[in-house]
């Protein structure tokens, strides 16, 4: 059938067959007797491509034309997964391409595997930057992505006798062809050199900055196909290269192999992603992509604004908003200043006003760790202006505003001060984007709570109304249409054909929910997405799993904070339990982990290996009778998440309460159809306010339970003295039992939940959780009523599409009208 979209833009199956051809044979330069799986994708990615360049064309035509204000989302990392079939899906052209595909002969879910993921992120936070592109497209918001065009994204992971190694990932080694490179759109940014101080003819004084070394950014365009063929907006990635004229110039740079050193430098900055998530490492190279991906993006835009403006600035706050994702571009504050008061002659207080118009700042962690600090040492050497600038933001900003506010308050001072003062001054990000943007927002109401009263109370007192929340959202076009097409032809039947765009429309179907037909279809569903990941996962681990079992997943970056091994300590309890009760009765599980570790982050790296041992053990003993597997799918990553999410019974969303801002895979999986075991933190929170608590099971400490305990002093070491089981499960980690012959190896998760004082505290919730988990298994042995709470949750998370956070932005920060194309 050939849906009303494809029908106006023309595109039947036959003409699709025929430009998939016509490219097999002019693009890719073979023909239908001979292709490859890969030349018959990359074909049909060129056939699909003259239509999303069509859409681009007539965006940035529309956009240019009514000279419309704009979002500039400002992010270090895109964690897109693959393009094909999402453009596909938005398109409009899905059952097409696979109708004409069939008719070639070609499976269309081969094809899709001939994709790499574009892996340019860690996590949520990049993720969630994909899923806001798409929703902006979809809802037709002028609006520009900038980030890093990184050679090598997040690293592949495989195990190595239960060890995570890590492999470069190459995404682009034989070409991407979702991307077009624009040369005639270069840019040239300086770093290190040092600043001198200038009079000019009227005996004013001017910085000048003499750069040690120019790099050229090179920038490639991703087009964000926006859903039924409204716009198509620009991801617009930035790659480093020498820049010709000044590196070999052998004058400038002291010799021609010193001058080629330089070059190997410069290609270095877009080279890798740096792998951490919520460890600041504080590394050189890592400032230096921050800059060189702002200042190329400030550049581009003004270069735009500057076409349609000239040098008059009074419109550019009107026109130009920038949405800083966390604090890793927030030195894109100085780098405008820079810009406006050195090179466009602006006096202070006008520049400064303009970039408080401009800048809005997203928090998505309370982590100290995570929170980025950057040596005052090492900016004066990268950006020797910067730095100046970044102290007068400062000096103006202690002078003007904090002792007003508490004159002579010198701790005020201290605290709030953008400098952190010790042995080594340090610049807090942090600080300088809160001063900086007109406004601040966290990502889940209680996390934004948070942000105010424990990060930056001052600030909140300085300016009340800067502060706000915007709840996240995940993109239901991927994350349920395209990724669970089963339930996306029920929902179409129950609910109609709106719910991708309409996520509350899903709601219709609660008045299903007791309806055994719905809950037959609904379950066989969920069925048959589970039997197709247990193919997956025997193709990919060889473990065999019950296809009927209750699947339980927890899929996320592996950090002590997100508590993978409070996962792990209950299922060695559950295992304890049958190895005591040969007839302990539990509903069949298995148990799901998907997760990559910082590869320096010892201790993740030691639960990886104990998950992966302990799972060996388990799943090999005949006396378990098939109640427990524990299945740790290596390589997690979007591709992965797509298999896996449909397929999960019970969403594992159990950390500290108070460490997960948000939280986004919650969503996901509750959209699918998963039962949350969940605490009281991030996002969990308003899934529970939705769904209902006979439909979710919250269990552990609340933030303030657990400010409480953290105050009145919490020793880990009563409750392994107090509670048998979890004594039991610690001690076995210390003995042979899984690592034969090698006792001791997996000690380092008991040591740090003993002597390390657990400081997610892990034991503390142990009880509570396993209370949860019991309740998970009595609610799952009732059928009807299983089925009802799965479909509940269906129906009531419309909130979290991530069209509503768009127009949350909108109303609250960006200010955007929409632009029809
Ligand atoms: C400083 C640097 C090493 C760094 C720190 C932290 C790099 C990356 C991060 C990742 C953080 C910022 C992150 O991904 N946070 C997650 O953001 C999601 C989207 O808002 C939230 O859902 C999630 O709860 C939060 O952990």
């Amino acid at each position: 059938a050939t849906s009303p979209q494809a029908a106006a833009t023309g595109a039947t199956t036959e003409q699709l067959k025929q430009n998939i051809i016509k490219h097999l044979h002019s693009s890719l330069g073979t023909d239908v007797n001979k292709a490859s799986s890969q030349a018959w994708w990359r074909a049909t990615c060129a056939a699909v491509n003259e239509q999303v360049f069509d859409g681009l064309r007539n965006t940035q035509r529309t956009h240019y034309q009514q000279d419309t204000r704009a979002l500039h989302y400002f992010s270090l990392e895109y964690l897109m997964g693959r393009l094909f079939s999402n453009n596909l899906h938005n398109l409009g052209l899905f059952e097409q391409a696979k109708l004409a595909l069939a008719e070639l002969g070609i499976k269309i879910a081969d094809l899709e595997d001939q994709e790499e993921d574009m892996a340019l992120g860690n996590g949520g936070l990049g993720r969630l930057a994909a899923c806001f592109i798409d929703s902006l497209a979809t809802l037709n918001y002028p609006a520009v992505g900038y980030g890093i065009h990184y050679e090598h994204g997040l690293f592949k992971q495989s195990f190595q006798d239960g060890r995570q190694i890590e492999r470069p990932d190459s995404w682009r080694e034989y070409a991407n062809p979702w991307e077009i490179c624009r040369p005639e759109s270069v840019q040239e940014i300086s770093v290190y050199g040092y600043v001198e101080t200038v009079y000019d003819l009227q005996g004013l004084m001017k910085k000048v900055w003499h750069p040690g070394r120019i790099i050229k950014g090179v920038p490639w365009d991703i087009p964000v196909v926006g859903y039924n063929g409204s716009s198509v907006n620009v991801l617009r990635l930035w790659e480093s290269r020498a820049s010709d004229f000044f590196n070999w110039d052998v004058f400038n740079s002291g010799g021609y192999i010193d001058a080629a050193r330089e070059n190997i430098e410069a290609e270095t900055i877009s080279k890798v992603l740096y792998p951490n998530d919520e460890t600041d490492a504080g590394k050189e190279l890592r400032l230096i992509q921050q800059y060189f991906f702002c200042s190329c993006s400030l550049k581009d835009i003004i270069r735009r604004y500057k076409r349609a403006h000239g040098d008059d600035w009074s419109k550019f706050p009107q026109q130009v908003v920038i949405q800083l994702n966390d604090t890793h571009p927030a030195v894109a504050i100085p780098e405008l200043m820079r810009i406006l008061v050195d090179r466009a002659d602006m006096n202070w207080d006008d520049a400064w006003a303009l970039c408080q118009q401009v800048f809005a700042y997203t928090n998505h962690t309370l982590l100290p760790e995570a929170l980025e600090r950057w040596p005052v040492r090492l900016f004066e050497k990268v950006l020797p202006r910067h730095i100046e600038i970044i102290y007068e933001i400062n000096r103006r900003f202690l002078a003007e505003q904090v002792d007003v506010l508490w004159p002579g308050d010198h701790a005020k001072k201290r605290k709030l001060s953008i400098i952190e003062e010790g042995d080594e001054p340090m610049v807090r990000m942090g600080h300088l984007s809160v001063v900086g943007s007109f406004k601040v927002n966290g990502v889940a109401e209680i996390h934004s709570k948070l942000v105010q009263s424990d990060l930056f109370p001052e600030m909140v007192a300085l300016w009340p109304d800067k502060f706000t929340n915007v709840t996240n959202g995940v993109t239901p076009r991927r994350w349920l249409k395209a990724c669970n097409p089963r339930l996306s032809k029920l929902l179409d039947e129950k609910v109609g054909t709106g719910w991708p765009v309409n996520l509350k429309l899903l709601s219709k179907l609660a008045d299903y929910a007791d309806d055994p037909q719905v809950q037959d279809s609904f379950m066989a569903i969920k069925q048959q997405n589970k039997a197709d990941l247990a193919k997956e996962i025997k193709k990919l681990t060889r473990i065999d799993i019950d296809p009927t079992a209750i699947f339980d997943i927890q899929i996320k970056r592996l950090h002590e904070y997100k508590r993978q091994h409070l996962n792990l300590l209950h299922i060695l309890a559950l295992y304890r339990r049958i190895l005591q009760n040969p007839d302990y009765d539990m509903v069949p599980r298995v148990f799901i982990f998907g997760a990559k570790a910082a590869p320096g982050y010892k201790l993740a790296k030691e639960i990886i290996y104990a998950i992966n041992k302990i799972a060996d053990k388990i799943n090999n003993d005949k006396r378990v009778k098939n109640r427990l597997k524990v299945v740790f799918m290596p390589n997690y990553r979007v591709t992965l998440a797509e298999k896996l999410i449909p397929a999960a019974d019970v969403s594992e969303q159990i950390s500290t309460a108070g460490k997960e801002a948000s939280g986004t895979g919650n969503m996901k999986l509750a959209l699918n159809g998963a039962v949350t075991v969940g605490t009281l933190d991030g996002a969990n929170i308003e899934i529970a306010e939705e769904v209902g608590s006979d439909n979710i099971a919250i269990f552990g400490l609340t933030v303030d339970e657990v400010k409480a305990l953290h105050a009145s002093g919490y020793h880990s070491h009563e409750y392994y003295h107090n509670n048998p089981e979890i004594k039991a499960v610690l001690d076995w980690l210390e003995t042979d039992y899984f690592t034969p012959g090698k006792p001791g190896e997996l000690s380092a998760i008991k040591h740090s939940l003993l002597e390390g004082g657990d400081p997610y505290l892990v034991l503390a919730d142990f009880e509570s959780y396993a209370k949860a988990q019991q309740l998970i298994d009595s609610w799952y042995r009732d059928k009807a009523g299983w089925a009802k709470k799965a479909i509940l949750n269906t129906a009531l998370v419309g909130k979290f599409t991530s069209d509503r956070s768009i127009e949350d932005y909108v109303s609250k920060v960006w200010q955007l009208t929409p632009c029809k194309i």
